[in-house]
């Protein structure tokens, strides 16, 4: 033992030195550890993959001041699905193509700014970045900024550069994103105008849609089999609005309902925080503005979400390998087997319609589809908050605003517009209405209440 070892461990002993945490679970070349400027910290593996590109695993998070707990096993994008809507092309381009391998690109520094590339053989093709992500929250003079990790890589399939980006933020929200740009990749004569826009003479933009896809083997707390899965729902009745969650014991495939903001969570059916509720994990898909439910012979875009076994050979949303019987697609991984107490997997997915305009040329604008997965009692508190619980500020009610002044309503003959198509009276001046409403609900809110003895 020479002299300096036993410096650096005095040294190390006395604190002077942070003592790096060596990966569990991957060569340290491909570990990220990215302690946020507010202490909540997340690290994880990463590996590159021909197909999938880089692929995320063994995802641990630890707020601030909190316990360090794997949220997913494994995360990666599992199809980019591109059907062109005169059906003279339906790409399947992580399957038929590759993020990874010769499509994946080689960043530069310039596109990695304050940040560190992490690179595969010599070739940097991961970005790691920490990110300000806006106001965590901002109460009274309270503001706290929030950050995020980020970690990208781009790829280059076609005429399309194709960047899949996982963002993970200091309160442990994590959000898988895709940014599309480089150039349109089909064009048509005139005769394919009901298909697309006219770019130039002669010359239309296919339309086409991108349907993205992930899979996201979540292990939270880092024990698979005791994970389930539940869907949320909303319902109303003579103005109240119910909550309503459904479990589901078997593999499911279902889709996103606005009406009913529908959203899904995974939980842990053993680990709870200290308020006793189960640790969990919203899944939202709030980009649900634009849907793709394809012909027959792609089953596979029925549906938004689909719960499902995990079974090592079931990489991809479509176009899976299908040797040694393995199911080909989605809509056959699904196939109502049994998911109690068994390690599940969800597999996410958004579609972006994507209507060339003369902007998209000559450089396209990345153009991003997301989804997002938010703590749900995963923390006893917002974790970035040092405040006491909440209650306290309630005690003195903000003062009752002032009487708003009445406004004249001027009544008109509904008959008269009725004849003329209209529903209502368009004299009436219902956002004054509705605010006099709002305020006069406010001064009664606010009133101070009295506790009776
Ligand atoms: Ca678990
Ligand atoms: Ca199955
Ligand atoms: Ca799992
Ligand atoms: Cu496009």
């Amino acid at each position: 033992m020479n002299i300096s070892y036993y410096l650096y461990a005095i040294l190390l002993c006395s604190g002077f030195i942070p003592s790096l945490q060596a990966a569990e679970f991957c060569d340290d070349a491909y570990y990220v550890d990215t302690t946020l400027p507010n202490q909540a910290r997340w690290d994880m593996c990463w590996e590159h993959r021909a197909r999938e590109g880089v692929l995320l695993h063994h995802i641990h998070y630890t707020p601030a001041n909190g316990t360090r707990r794997m949220v997913l096993y494994q995360a990666a994008v599992a199809q980019i699905h591109v059907p062109y809507d005169n059906n003279s092309s339906r790409f399947h381009d992580v399957t038929d193509y590759g993020l990874g391998d010769k499509y994946i690109s080689a960043l530069k520094p310039e596109e990695c700014i304050s940040g560190k590339l992490l690179n595969y053989f010599g070739k940097n093709i991961l970005c790691q970045q920490v990110q300000p992500r806006d106001d965590a929250y901002s109460v009274d003079n309270e503001r706290q900024q929030g950050d995020a990790l980020s970690l990208f890589s781009v790829s280059v399939i076609g005429s399309y550069n194709y960047i899949p980006e996982w963002r993970f933020f200091d309160d442990g929200t994590i959000q898988p994103g895709m940014g599309a740009t480089g150039a349109l990749q089909r064009f048509g004569y005139n005769s394919l105008m009901p298909h697309g826009w006219p770019l130039t003479d002669y010359k239309v933009g296919i339309a086409h849609l991108h349907n993205f896809f992930w899979k996201l083997d979540f292990e939270l707390g880092g024990t698979p089999n005791d994970d389930a899965v539940e869907e949320i729902n909303y319902t109303q009745s003579d103005g109240k609005t119910l909550r309503n969650n459904t479990r589901f014991t078997t593999e499911a495939a279902r889709s996103v309902d606005p009406v009913q903001l529908r959203s899904w969570r995974i939980l842990d059916t053993q680990l709870t925080n200290s308020k006793n509720l189960p640790i969990s994990y919203d899944i939202q898909l709030p980009e649900s503005g634009q849907r793709d439910a394809g012909p027959s012979f792609e089953p596979f875009t029925e549906h938004d979400i689909y719960i499902t076994k995990q079974k090592s050979c079931e990489l991809f949303a479509s176009h899976n390998p299908s040797t040694n019987g393995c199911a080909e697609d989605l809509s056959t991984f699904a196939n109502g087997e049994n998911i109690e107490g068994q390690d599940v997997v969800v597999w996410a997915s958004t579609t972006f319609y994507h209507m060339p305009r003369a902007e998209d040329a000559p450089r396209m604008d990345a153009h991003w589809s997301h989804i997002s997965l938010i703590p749900r009692d995963w923390h006893d508190k917002n974790p970035l908050s040092d405040s006491a619980e909440t209650a306290a500020k309630t005690s003195t009610p903000p003062p009752v605003p002032p009487t708003p002044p009445v406004v004249p309503v001027e009544v008109v003959n509904t008959a008269t517009f009725l004849g003329k198509g209209w529903l209502y009276p368009r004299h009436f001046n219902i956002p004054l209405i509705m605010r006099s409403l709002q305020l006069a609900w406010a001064a009664e809110r606010f009133k101070p209440f009295t506790k009776s003895p």
